[in-house]
């Protein structure tokens, strides 16, 4: 087989966002594009020349395609082996498990998460290394420094690989292997967790579902929930991954999963359900009569992680994204393990990881997951929660309310604005910054400000140094304002206002959230312009 070096020119937009680079179908299908990123990959990351590395993705249009090319460039670019998931389908955290499974050197994970997919949709590619985690600021900024100078990729010839097979074959000198990644998956979540105690509880009177919105997770979800812990077999919806979701946009939330949501909170007729995204990294858990905040989910499972058997010793800690409830803070506190603050974007997790500093992490953005793999995991989380009840021995509602009842309640609210202009985001951004210095010391809505600051990092493990990871106003232990730029969009801007204010009262502990977190509302509205600003009444979304 003939390897092409073929000449190309750089575009000047391949900088990855917060997860990987996403981009319109349209921009990832011009000729050159996918080439160009994957090229500059292949020139940047040492270790590539008779390496092992894992691809797949979440199956939305376009996979396929951009399958073929990596697979057909990775063998001019003298890699020695790709293991595939079957189809060319991976979740991402089963991607993530592969390359720690195989040792692998890295990996290709093609998915742009809960956005549309489809010819008018978007797509997206990760790049994770060996341990499984995405790539450090470090390593993408070197790869997009290259891809502006890129000057030629490499490709061979090839009439495409079969991978709907399970089975190994050659293309060039490369081995293409391609796997059952949903029979690995399982077996790594039952080395997690107790599946006799989740069989029991599910086949008791215990009414589930889980939503697979037509994304990546249907054929996990089968092959656990059902196959392995006996669900019943339409407990697992919209299980067939299809290229465009259904013409549904996978992003498991109370606008997105509406109906899941009406049945088990205003119908009441499920004791327990969730919902996972395009790729599979998002949960959202629903109990009878009750939304489970990601803050609060992600607090309730470190709180209770003694009930899952990877963590029956208990955990050194736990982190969580600056924007996330401090619901986690308040159990580290009281059950005496580490409690950390990242900036937003799984792969601040890693190091501290892989140290072995915490066993357990989340976001707001309905993320929550574990030291088994380096990405954020939505079965585990739905799993995680099934062990947990089935231990506690509580209702979804039960267990909630004597968390609260033991640590309080973080009442909290994202409001997305989408589609703002940049220069309307940056309005916002600018006002509320400019402030910074003097909001420490004055009284809003009651409430002193204790500080007030443009949120930086620098990780424990290596010292590397993130700027400028959003604006936050903070009110002591009482309340918190914190307002960022999406990372992830593909057009104009996203703007997220995080509010969340603390209650400990027992009579303040069932009140809807929209009502004690408006007077915060009004405060972030007047500190930030946001109406004036963006001339919008309200936000796009809630979550
Ligand atoms: C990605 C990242 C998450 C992040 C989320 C939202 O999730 O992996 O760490 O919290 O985006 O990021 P932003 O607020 O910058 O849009 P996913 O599920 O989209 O890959």
């Amino acid at each position: 087989m003939h390897t092409h070096t073929v000449a190309t020119t750089p575009f000047d937009d391949q900088r990855v966002g917060t997860a990987g680079l996403r981009k319109t179908v349209a921009v990832f299908s011009q000729p050159r594009y996918l080439e160009n990123f994957v090229q500059a990959v292949f020139d940047t990351v040492d270790g590539f020349d008779g390496a092992s590395i894992v691809l797949g993705g979440d199956g939305r249009y376009h996979n396929d395609v951009a399958i073929q090319t990596i697979l057909r460039m990775a063998a001019a670019n003298g890699v020695a082996k790709v293991i595939v998931g079957q189809g060319g389908i991976l979740s991402t955290p089963a991607a993530s498990h592969l390359i720690r499974h195989f040792d692998a050197h890295s990996g290709f994970v093609l998915s742009a998460s809960h956005n549309p997919a489809g010819p008018d949709g978007d797509f997206g590619i990760k790049f994770n290394i060996r341990g499984g985690g995405q790539a450090a600021s470090s390593v993408t900024d070197a790869i997009y420094a290259c891809s502006k100078q890129l000057a030629a990729y490499k490709i061979i010839d090839s009439d495409g690989v079969a991978i709907n097979q399970v089975g190994t074959q050659s293309l060039g000198n490369m081995t293409v292997e391609v796997v059952d990644s949903t029979a690995l998956y399982a077996d790594l979540m039952a080395q997690q967790f107790d599946f006799d105690a989740i069989r029991q509880l599910l086949a008791g009177d215990f009414k589930m579902a889980f939503d697979a919105m037509h994304a990546v997770t249907g054929p996990y979800a089968k092959r656990i929930l059902v196959d392995t812990l006996g669900a019943p077999r339409d407990a697992v919806r919209n299980a067939t991954p299809l290229p465009d979701f259904g013409g549904g946009h996978p992003d498991p939330n109370l606008l997105y999963a509406k109906d899941l949501a009406d049945e088990v909170i205003n119908a009441q007729a499920l004791d327990f359900a969730a919902a996972s995204d395009g790729d599979g990294d998002r949960n959202m858990i629903l109990g009878k009569g009750l939304f489970v905040s990601p803050g609060d989910s992600l607090a309730v499972i470190a709180a209770n992680a003694d009930a899952l058997p990877a963590y029956a010793d208990g955990i050194p800690g736990a982190a969580r994204s600056m924007p996330t409830s401090r619901a986690l803070d308040a159990v580290a506190a009281q059950q005496g393990f580490d409690a950390y603050e990242t900036p937003t974007g799984w792969k601040f997790f890693c190091n501290l990881l892989d140290a072995e500093r915490i066993s357990i992490c989340g976001e707001e953005s309905f993320g929550t997951g574990a030291a088994h793999v380096r990405e954020k995991d939505g079965l585990w989380a739905v799993l995680a929660w099934l062990n947990i009840l089935a231990v506690r021995q509580q209702s979804v509602a039960d267990l909630m309310h004597a968390h609260w009842a033991r640590y309080g309640r973080h009442y909290y609210q994202r409001h997305d604005y989408e589609g703002l202009t940049v220069d309307q985001a940056d309005a916002c951004m600018n006002k509320l910054r400019n402030a910074l210095g003097s909001l420490r010391g004055q009284t809003h809505a009651g409430l002193a400000v204790t500080a007030a600051d443009e949120f930086a990092y620098t990780d424990p493990i290596d010292q590397s140094r993130a700027e400028g990871q959003g604006l936050r106003v903070c009110f002591g232990d009482a309340a918190r304002i914190i307002l960022r730029k999406s990372g992830t969009g593909t057009s104009g801007a996203t703007l997220r206002l995080y509010l969340e204010t603390f209650r400990s009262d027992e009579w303040e502990l069932r009140l809807p959230p929209a009502e004690v977190l408006a007077e915060l509302a009004a405060v972030a509205d007047q500190l930030t312009g946001l109406r004036e600003h963006t001339g919008r009444d309200a936000p796009s979304v809630i979550t």
